[in-house]
């Protein structure tokens, strides 16, 4: 299998880093924006939304993160990383769908306004928070949604977020952060 991928980005990360927490056998090459690498036909013919990440396996080719990482998971059943039974796995769709749905653009906006106003994107944090008070992970255990979440909150802006009021969406941050595939994609800020 082959991923295309810009690492530096959450939707990219999240697919690496599970990569790289299952030492799966996944090649990872990294696309050349400067080359407008995904402006070419060739890239065109895999995803004609012309985005990363895309993952190639065999004849068979699918983009959008939250659907490679559920595929890597179900190919990978080893990981267990996605509940196979009926209530398990909604679970799971539904907060990737926060996540995509929500989460994301929240993000976005944030990213794009001049003044960072995080009081916005605190009402989502919030509802992570009260639903983290009893489980260490989003779904319980882990699955493939905190690493698909905790890209989004450890990214340069999400460390920014004040958490202070937020005790168990901050130490589950924490406990992410720290899982190998996390370690191993950190992204280097020069200083
Ligand atoms: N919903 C998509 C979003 C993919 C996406 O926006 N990828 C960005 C990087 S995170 C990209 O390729 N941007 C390049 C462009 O739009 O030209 C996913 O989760 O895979």
């Amino acid at each position: 299998m082959l991923l295309h991928s810009f690492f530096v980005t959450p939707n990219n990360r999240k697919v690496e880093a599970f990569i790289k927490h299952f030492d799966l056998d996944v090649e990872i090459h990294q696309v050349n924006f400067r080359e407008r690498e995904t402006q070419t036909d060739e890239f065109y013919a895999m995803n004609p939304m012309r985005k990363v990440p895309v993952l190639v396996d065999g004849d068979f080719v699918i983009w959008e993160s939250n659907a490679i990482i559920t595929y890597l998971a179900t190919v990978f059943p080893e990981t267990g990383m996605l509940p196979t039974d009926p209530q398990g796995r909604a679970d799971v769709d539904r907060w990737l769908h926060w996540q995509s749905c929500h989460l994301m653009p929240a993000m976005g906006a944030l990213k794009l306004s001049d003044e960072k106003d995080f009081d916005a994107i605190m009402p989502l944090l919030e509802i992570l928070d009260a639903h983290l008070q009893d489980q260490q992970f989003v779904c319980g255990d882990l699955t493939v949604v905190d690493f698909a979440i905790a890209a989004y909150t450890l990214t340069k802006l999400g460390r920014k977020m004040d958490y202070s009021g937020m005790p168990h969406a901050a130490a589950w941050r924490d406990r992410v952060s720290q899982l190998k595939g996390f370690v191993a994609t950190q992204v280097k800020v020069p200083a």
